[in-house]
């Protein structure tokens, strides 16, 4: 009897991103076959079965398919947002400046507690959208603009809604300890307490967070703070991330290493023993271009010793209204190539595989592979580095999320 499937894409060309090849794990003359939404065969068309029966078969025309992309680091769901801001810096503004006129992060957090759940949804899904719009699969966004139990899981539940509006994966991530709200009266310590004893049991309570995150830095969070909500995470059994080594090297990286934390993210900062750490515990380094770029950092991240230590690295958009306002993998790929000199290999894998490894969830996607969910993006273009090399133009022919 001839192998059943529900859909096959042929005359492609795959970049598979399977770590167990090399580069790109190219297959010039590829088939990718889909049952039940997922990948039932991801190979060459001389390996696929001849007699194969498929409800519908779609030729790619030779175009490239790469994996669904991963956009693993943002903060996608927020009120309001810091154009203004922008405009006051361009004038010479200071950023202490604008945070004493009520600007600045806390800005965001007064606009996102005023925001009911539905206007935070509906302000998040043109941004989705434009993600979308570029190949994104899967989408992790994180909350930290509540700063109190209630706006804390409004936004994590407003996260979880857009993903039930439109075909994509969202993993979610509880940053309570990301900025200390101005009610706390400068008191780090009891405002953590209140994180660990209050938010983190209440989120994990009704479901809605998958991770757990925090920002180490002189302007938010101690390493002791910051241990103390990653000890509180384990305990009630999620894993854990960190903004980590952006401004300053506080040993973000080595800390997040300790707890075996799925990723270390920005380290401009970072130092070899930071790095070495990370090889150690396995975790991944999540480069964030967009902020290094609109911050105007200056201080690289440690490419060159992730390569040398094996550290494994992912790129995102850390999307948010401060920052980094990028909606876009395309430019942050671009960006990961043109400032910090990522291979074009480097850069698609960021996006793919090291992002899906990031969130803890590569078993399910993030490669070409049988098994996996069929998560693909189908591009119009004659070869990888395009993807890669072309600003603000997006050569996306199809996405296909969970075989659809
Ligand atoms: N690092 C950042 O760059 C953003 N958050 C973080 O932990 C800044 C967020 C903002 O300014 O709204
Ligand atoms: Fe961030």
């Amino acid at each position: 009897m001839a192998e059943r499937f529900d859909r096959i894409w042929h005359n492609a060309r795959l970049a598979t991103v399977r770590g167990d090849l090399p580069d790109l794990g190219v297959i010039e003359r590829g088939v990718i076959a889909a049952r039940e939404g997922r990948i039932a065969f991801a190979g060459s068309h001389s390996d696929f079965p001849s007699d194969a029966d498929a409800a519908e078969r779609i030729d790619c025309g030779g175009r490239w398919i790469t994996p669904g992309l991963v956009d693993c680091h943002t903060h996608l769901v927020f009120g309001g947002n810091r154009a203004h801001e922008f405009e006051l810096r361009l004038k010479g503004a200071s950023y202490e400046e604008i945070a004493r006129a009520g600007g600045g992060i806390v800005s965001t957090v007064a606009a996102t507690r005023a925001s009911s759940e539905a206007e935070l949804v509906a302000g998040a899904l043109p941004r989705l959208d434009a993600l979308i719009a570029e190949g994104a699969t899967t989408v992790e966004i994180k909350s930290g603009y509540g700063l109190n139990t209630e706006t804390e899981m409004r936004q994590l539940s407003a996260a979880r809604s857009v993903g039930r509006n439109r075909p994509v994966g969202i993993r979610t991530t509880f940053l309570g300890a990301h900025a200390l709200p101005p009610e706390a009266d400068g008191d780090k310590d009891r405002y953590i307490e209140l994180v660990c004893r209050e938010m983190l049991p209440a989120v994990v309570q009704a479901g809605l967070a998958d991770v757990v995150d925090a920002f180490m830095e002189g302007i938010a969070f101690s390493k002791d703070q910051t241990a103390r909500v990653f000890r509180a995470a384990k305990a009630l059994g999620l894993p854990v991330k960190l903004h980590a080594d952006q401004l300053s090297n506080l040993g973000g990286a080595a800390l997040a290493s300790e707890f075996s934390a799925l990723s270390a993210d920005h380290l401009e900062h970072t130092d070899e023993a930071g790095v070495a750490a990370m090889a150690r515990a396995g975790t991944v380094a999540v480069l964030l271009p967009g902020a290094f770029y609109f911050i105007r950092e200056t201080m690289k991240p440690p490419v060159e010793l992730f390569r040398a230590h094996g550290v494994n690295m992912a790129l995102a958009t850390d999307c948010n209204p401060g920052s980094s306002p990028l909606t876009s993998l395309l430019l942050a790929m671009n960006m990961g190539a043109t400032l910090f000199r990522m291979t074009v290999a480097e850069c698609l894998a960021g996006v793919t595989r090291e992002g899906a490894r990031a969130l803890g969830i590569l078993g399910e996607t993030g490669t070409l592979e049988a098994g996996k969910r069929c998560d693909l993006a189908i591009w119009d273009i004659e070869r990888p580095a395009e993807l890669i090399y072309r600003m603000g133009f997006n050569p996306l022919h199809r996405r296909v999320w969970r075989g659809r």
